[in-house]
């Protein structure tokens, strides 16, 4: 809006009565001082005069006022405009708000939440190089109503943790037929972990494993072969370096890749769900979700994570000697302590692989 045009009224209505006084005052100086003229010293022409000038001050402090009020009238109502002109019309109740993401079981959770008076149709989902448009309709959960909360799950989405997940809403908010991302209606949050898988690996091998860090590498050469993602450790022990020493202490449940649970947290896992019931389910499925085809494992590990001794053939560089093995298929102390068996040279001993914090 132009502060000019918006002032014309004013400027004209005050020149007019300018115009108007300055008609009046030069009359009354005619017909009363004339002819001693302008500077007549006639009691009646000063008075006349004193008016004149009064009114003519008052003229333009009024005209003042006027032009003040009128500049600010018109500067308020251009920052409405203007303020009104920043925000989309279209994207008016259109909000959303990130709850949580995590991962669990190599699948994403996303809890969302409808802030805005809109149901949002689709999300864009945005973390590093990885992008995906989830068509939320198309999900067992449908789409989000207003002040619905839900959480969507997508397979496959493997995130380091403390990743910065970004979630952006959709919707066909001009009902053109397409659906409309708003960046500005965007939310984030850092990716958690919600579960660390564990599995026993489908290969096998026998005792020289290359020492503790060549069975980690064991470890994650078949994650990564699954394609799993995530940072992995045996759980292994020579006689001096125990298992509970190298492994991350988890707070949150270890979970097999179908999905079941071996247990809570750390302390459930070393400590037993219900003694002499350790696990909630064996960890007897591999990194390819598979029943392996014997159940011996190289471990050397007491339940609590300790190191059992010395069958660790020669810290686990040597096909000499007798290993102490944990039972795939047991869930009581047996899963990691079934005590000494087969041997060192045997080449179907597997290894259990716990998924650590990146
Ligand atoms: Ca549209
Ligand atoms: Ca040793």
């Amino acid at each position: 809006m132009c502060a000019d045009s918006a002032l014309k009224p004013y400027f004209f209505f005050f020149i007019t009565y300018l115009k108007s006084t300055i008609f009046l005052f030069l009359k009354k100086m005619v017909n009363h001082t004339f002819p001693l003229g302008f500077f007549s010293f006639n009691k009646r022409g000063i008075s006349e005069l004193i008016v004149t000038v009064l009114l003519i001050g008052f003229t333009v402090g009024l005209a003042a006022v006027i032009i003040t009020w009128g500049s600010q009238y018109v500067q308020e109502t251009t920052e409405t405009v203007e303020s009104e002109g920043n925000v989309r019309v279209a994207s008016g109740g259109f909000d959303i708000r990130l709850k949580s993401a995590g991962i669990d079981v190599g699948k994403l959770l996303v809890t969302v939440e409808n802030t805005g008076t809109v149901p949002v149709e689709e999300l864009f989902i945005r973390a590093n190089a990885n992008l995906i448009k989830a068509d939320l309709s198309s999900t067992s959960q449908g789409e989000l109503a207003p002040f619905d909360i839900k959480t969507y799950n997508f397979s496959n989405f493997v995130l380091p943790q403390g990743t910065i997940l970004e979630v952006i809403p959709g919707a066909d908010l001009d009902r053109d037929g397409t659906v409309d991302f708003l960046a500005e209606k965007r939310d984030e949050v850092p990716v958690e972990f919600f579960s660390f898988r564990v599995f026993v690996t489908s290969d096998s091998w026998n005792g020289d494993l290359g020492g503790l860090a060549g069975a980690d590498t064991k470890c994650q050469a078949a994650a990564n072969n699954a394609n799993l993602g995530g940072t992995w450790k045996a759980w292994l022990s020579t006689d001096t370096t125990s298992a509970s020493s190298r492994l991350y202490h988890s707070s949150i449940p270890y979970k097999l890749i179908n999905g079941q649970t071996v247990s809570n947290d750390w302390d459930e896992l070393t400590t037993g769900f219900l003694p002499p019931v350790y696990l909630r389910n064996p960890i007897s499925r591999t990194e390819l979700n598979a029943v392996p085809p014997e159940p011996y494992v190289f471990t050397n590990t007491l339940v609590n994570g300790a190191s059992v001794g010395n069958n660790d053939c020669s810290d686990w560089q040597s096909t000499i000697g007798t290993p102490l093995l944990g039972f795939s298929t047991d869930q009581s102390g047996g899963w990691t302590n079934s005590g000494p068996l087969n041997a060192c040279g045997n080449l179907d001993n597997h290894l259990y692989c716990f998924e650590q914090p990146a």
